[in-house]
């Protein structure tokens, strides 16, 4: 899918608005300092990269929750923008690889990875399902009790992505051309092709969801139980029987266990190891069908310098293996 001379477009989203913790807008940042650009190079890509996205701020006052939904009006316009940002280098066939920030951005990101490649799988590895709908993000954690705590849509973009949910749930604005999302209504990923690995987290809406809809969810239960090796494969047999479709990777970093990835918004123990994660990366790029990667929720703020570099550093090495195997060939 990717035409030679095989060029990467780096899509820097310095954005945080679909979560409540400050300093995963710098991850991106972060991660070309570390010299990922001249490390892409080196993997034989032509990279382009003309600075980080600027996003348009709305501040908070005229941003209110609608529903349960913090920031709606900023998190649509920025996905909005990353979607046709991703979608212009998708149908120039380019691979987008796109920096978060935090999840919620894979709205965009998926969005113009469709426009592009109608028939694209998604592979999303996480702690997280990142599934709630409008409905049932306050299903969540012990927290879900404290309203200020839920309503996050870094956790929700699979459900708009899937069209579990839509502006129609929003509809409680008054003028019906801003209701927020509502970009997002004409797109759909069908549920059987999004694939899940490395869950751990996940909440109780979310299960039912996951049930009903017969969405292929590999935990680390089963990492634990097949080996990562196998997984990966079965992934792909639920998503990509053929091997023929295009393929978009979304990796949030806190899929990596803490001890491999500590800076992250929502770290959750017991995770992926370090060669668990490169694999996936490494399994993904060999299958010559990946035509877009996110890397996401990189917090260099959280922890101390040294957890944050290791972090970051992780990042680059996760992205080095999705763009080419730099081991042994
Ligand atoms: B991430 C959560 F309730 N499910 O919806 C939610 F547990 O992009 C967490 O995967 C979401 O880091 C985590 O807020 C979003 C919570
Ligand atoms: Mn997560
Ligand atoms: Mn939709
Ligand atoms: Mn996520």
């Amino acid at each position: 899918f990717i035409t030679e001379p095989k060029t990467v477009s780096i899509v820097g989203c310095p954005f945080s608005g679909g979560q409540r913790r400050v300093g995963v807008d710098k991850g991106p940042i972060h991660l070309v300092n570390a010299g990922l650009v001249d490390q892409l190079k080196d993997l034989g890509w032509a990279v382009e990269f003309n600075g980080h996205h600027q996003f348009e701020d709305i501040s908070a006052e005229v941003d209110p929750p609608i529903g349960k939904l913090k920031n709606p009006r900023l998190v649509s316009k920025v996905t909005e923008a990353v979607a046709q940002v991703v979608g212009d280098h998708t149908r120039r066939r380019s691979l987008p690889l796109t920096l978060g920030g935090d999840h919620s951005l894979a709205m965009g990101t998926i969005a113009g990875t469709l426009s592009g490649y109608p028939d694209a799988c998604v592979i999303w590895v996480d702690a997280h399902a990142d599934i709630n709908t409008t409905e049932t993000t306050d299903s969540g954690a012990w927290y879900a009790t404290y309203t200020f705590l839920t309503g996050n849509i870094h956790g929700m973009p699979l459900a708009f992505l899937t069209s579990l949910s839509g502006s129609n749930s929003l509809s409680d604005t008054k003028d019906s051309q801003s209701v927020p999302f509502s970009w997002l209504d004409s797109v759909h990923l069908p549920p059987s092709r999004l694939a899940y690995i490395g869950l751990r987290d996940v909440d109780k809406g979310e299960k039912m969801i996951l049930l009903e809809h017969n969405i292929a969810a590999f935990s680390m239960h089963e990492v634990d139980r097949y080996g990562i090796g196998t997984v990966v494969e079965m992934a792909l047999d639920r998503v990509n029987p053929d091997r023929s479709k295009p393929i978009h990777l979304s990796f949030d970093v806190d899929a990596l266990d803490p001890s491999v990835a500590p800076s992250t918004g929502t770290p959750v123990r017991g995770g992926l190891t370090f060669r668990e994660g490169h694999y996936i990366c490494e399994r993904l790029y060999e299958t010559g069908l990946l035509v877009a990667v996110d890397l996401m929720e990189v917090n260099p703020s959280l922890k101390d310098a040294a957890d944050a570099q290791q972090t970051v550093a992780v990042g680059c090495s996760l992205v080095r293996a999705a763009l080419g195997r730099s081991d042994i060939n």
